[in-house]
């Protein structure tokens, strides 16, 4: 499994308020306690940190907010010799407008560096087309200088690299293998499926009353994007020998798209992130508004998934990242009653299925979404253009608020919760974004010895993980998928069955299991008191209950609770 580290948010080990390398470097014991095999670093480059590091100014250096090189390839020795790998952050859809490239290519229509980035003249005076950024407004600004646009998908200091250019390329891959030379372990690429656009840039479908529109399908898996990753597994992966691991962050991929990138045969990625689990209880045309959430569709989402990559390719896991807010706040149940046991409960349904596990930096502990009260409290820039772009449309700020509170990114990165007292630990200065105030009570020192906790829950996931092979072979049979609050299925090798069911809801509900399962074993549970076989009268679940279930061993050698 992988752990992702968001480093502004981890641990600050000089006092400026932002977590750096050397907090990373002290904090590696709870990582490693927790059973991690890679650790996924979110961007430590150069960067002036407009989209908190995903505009990068320099791809061979770190920020000096996080540290040195020198530190970096410490950290690097210090993980591996703990056993586990590191994976960098590859953000190579865009660059900075602060990285050389694009301030020589925004210098001259005739510097060689013009064709790196996506220029083109303005149409009727106006933007080249009607696409949207996905911070708002247009995703192109007009350069005075040169007299053209540039394309931008993200915010407009993040100007889009041109893939059709075998230099982009190159200079890419010579960047990849230059972390690959100081022993990285591989990358996980930022909107990897976003490098190859339509041809001709065409305009994306007009939504009445938008000026400025979605346009994906004008960029997400477009015409070229598989030849570019073979090309980069080629030339960046050919000649090496060791195992790297690739994940392609995708936006609005398909599963059969997933399917090509993941097929070991075609060799392009290892695994993808998909978001389809992560839309399913926002409006279609706008992320920050909850349109209700359906349990039984997300189960169905994330069921489909795993039949659609049984025989080819490679799902990846996750509920957390810090682009999305605390899962336990947005599918569990996060009161004082049910909040350790929603917590358990969506962890055991995710890391029960076929594919990588990925564990957000706090998560292991259960960390919620932050109690947002004003606008003011929002600092991650697409909140701040969001909550802008409603009130200059006239649009209802109270429900722009709600809405960012219940999913902005600021809810991920609020700092990690080490410990009870002062800023839970994370900083002995001023915290860049305020601590969650229930770091009181919420915090690691409080969990990791504690064999009731929901770390402990997550370290027992792990481990079953790696101690049993039907949870990384076996395939997977969904049950009662119409259940609108049990979450259940079994996964089956040859000689092995495991079910997996979580009640996610308050009420006590008994399920019929059938007598196959009533000489199975409990290797998981995570309420108090959970009985060690199924009666016969069923299975009763409490609220929140979740339980794993083995059956076709005669003992099972390591029983975790
Ligand atoms: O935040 C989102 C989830 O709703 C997406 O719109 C997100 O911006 C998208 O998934 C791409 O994310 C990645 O690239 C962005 C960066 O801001 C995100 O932090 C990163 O994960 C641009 O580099």
């Amino acid at each position: 499994m992988v752990y992702q580290i968001y480093p502004r948010s981890f641990a600050d080990s000089d006092g400026d308020g932002i977590g750096d390398l050397g907090g990373i470097a002290q904090r590696l014991g709870h990582i490693h306690a927790l059973g991690v095999d890679v650790i996924w670093l979110s961007p430590v480059y150069r960067s002036p940190q407009v989209d908190n590091g995903y505009d990068i100014s320099d791809y061979r250096d770190i920020d000096p907010l996080f540290g040195t090189l020198a530190q970096f390839d410490e950290l690097l020795t210090e993980v591996h010799r703990l056993g586990m790998k590191l994976v960098m952050d590859l953000v190579v859809n865009h660059t900075s407008d602060e990285h050389p490239w694009f301030v020589e290519s925004r210098s001259s229509r005739e510097h060689p560096k013009r064709d790196w980035y996506v220029w083109r003249d303005a149409r009727e005076g106006a933007e080249p087309n009607n696409w949207a950024s996905f911070f708002s407004g247009s995703a192109w600004t007009w350069d005075d200088t040169t007299g053209q646009y540039y394309l931008h998908l993200f915010d407009r200091r993040q100007p889009d690299l041109n893939w059709e250019n075998p230099e982009v390329r190159k200079a890419v891959h010579d960047t990849m293998s230059w972390w690959l030379d100081r022993g990285v372990d591989g990358f996980r690429m930022d909107v990897i499926n976003f490098i190859s656009k339509v041809d001709g840039l065409p305009d994306a479908r007009p939504v009445p009353g938008q000026r400025f529109v979605s346009a994906l399908d004008r960029f997400a898996d477009g015409p070229r994007v598989h030849d570019y990753l073979a090309e980069m597994r080629r030339e960046v992966f050919g000649s090496r020998d060791a195992e790297f691991i690739t994940v392609g962050e995708m936006p609005g991929v398909t599963t059969e798209q997933a399917r090509l990138y993941t097929d070991p045969a075609r060799g392009e990625l290892d695994m993808v992130f998909q978001f389809e689990h992560m839309s399913i209880e926002q409006a279609p045309n706008d992320k920050y508004v909850f349109a209700g959430l359906d349990l039984v569709a997300l189960k169905k989402s994330l069921h489909r998934w795993q039949a659609a990559l049984a025989d080819a390719g490679w799902n990846s896991l996750y509920w957390n990242n810090h682009d999305q807010p605390r899962v336990v706040s947005r599918f569990g149940d996060d009161s004082p009653e049910y909040w350790a046991a929603s917590a358990k409960a969506l962890g055991t349904v995710l890391h029960g299925m076929r594919g990588t596990p990925f564990v957000y930096q706090g998560e292991e502990l259960g960390m919620t979404n932050f109690p947002f009260r004003s606008a003011q409290d929002f600092v991650d820039l697409e909140a701040v253009n969001y909550h802008r772009g409603v009130l200059d449309g006239g649009g209802d700020a109270a429900a722009a608020l709600a809405g960012l509170a219940h999913f902005s990114r600021d809810n991920a990165r609020t700092p990690m919760q080490w410990e009870p007292g002062p800023n839970a630990g994370f900083t002995t200065g001023e915290p860049w974004l305020a601590v969650n105030p229930n770091h009181s009570w919420l915090n690691a020192a409080a969990q990791v010895d504690d064999g009731d906790s929901v770390f402990a829950h997550y370290r027992a996931l792990i481990r079953l993980r790696h101690e049993l092979p039907v949870l990384v072979d076996g395939d997977l049979t969904p049950l009662w998928e119409e259940d609108p609050q049990i979450w259940a299925y079994v996964r089956r090798t040859a000689g092995t069955a495991l079910l997996v069911v979580a009640n996610c809801g308050r009420d006590r509900r008994t399920v019929d299991v059938g007598p196959e399962w009533l000489t199975a074993e409990l290797v998981l549970g995570n309420l108090a008191g959970t009985p060690a076989a199924i009666e016969s009268t069923g299975l009763h679940l409490g609220g929140w209950d979740a339980r794993i279930y083995v059956k076709g061993r005669q003992s099972y050698p390591n029983q975790v609770r």
